[in-house]
């Protein structure tokens, strides 16, 4: 294998979650309170599985089967549940890459955090949003996935 020695390539990635309150309405008859998606994806949506191979979601031990791995685009999952946790994201590359893969941690937000004016924190129930940006740095990236990401 041939490395591309001194060259750096980067691509940006966002991941985090949405939330919308389930208002009352009853999942089964569990206590879930809310209907979120994790999910990690390219920038304007562009799609990452061309140097993206699988992500897996790690949940909360709490949910059946917390590990969830999306194989295809979109890199997400989408639960209900009744409260906010760290979700450990694994984002493993092209084969090509002989790259590790990549963990990330998320904090699943559930609730918008307000202040009643009286510096008091008050649970709204209204939807709420949680993205970070990132940047996956590839360092002297092997010849082959050099060009899979050049092509791109
Ligand atoms: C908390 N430390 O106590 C956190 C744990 C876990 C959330 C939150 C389970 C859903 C299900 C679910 O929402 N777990 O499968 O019933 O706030």
């Amino acid at each position: 294998i041939k490395r591309m020695k001194g060259i750096s390539i980067s691509r940006p990635i966002i991941y985090g979650n949405s939330a919308t309150p389930l208002h009352g309405k009853k999942v089964g008859d569990s206590d879930h309170t809310h209907r979120w998606t994790i999910s990690v994806r390219g920038i304007n949506n562009e799609d990452i599985s061309y140097f993206v191979r699988k992500v897996a979601f790690k949940l909360h031990d709490t949910y059946d089967n917390p590990n969830r791995v999306v194989e295809k685009p979109p890199f997400e999952v989408s639960e209900t549940g009744w409260g906010e946790f760290d979700i450990i994201i694994k984002i493993h590359f092209h084969p090509a890459s002989g790259e590790k893969p990549l963990t990330l941690y998320h904090h699943l937000k559930l609730h918008p955090y307000e202040e009643d004016g009286l510096g008091n924190a008050v649970l709204k129930q209204k939807p709420v949003s949680s993205f970070s940006y990132d940047e996956v740095v590839f360092n002297e990236p092997i010849d082959v996935f050099y060009n899979i990401l050049q092509e791109n």
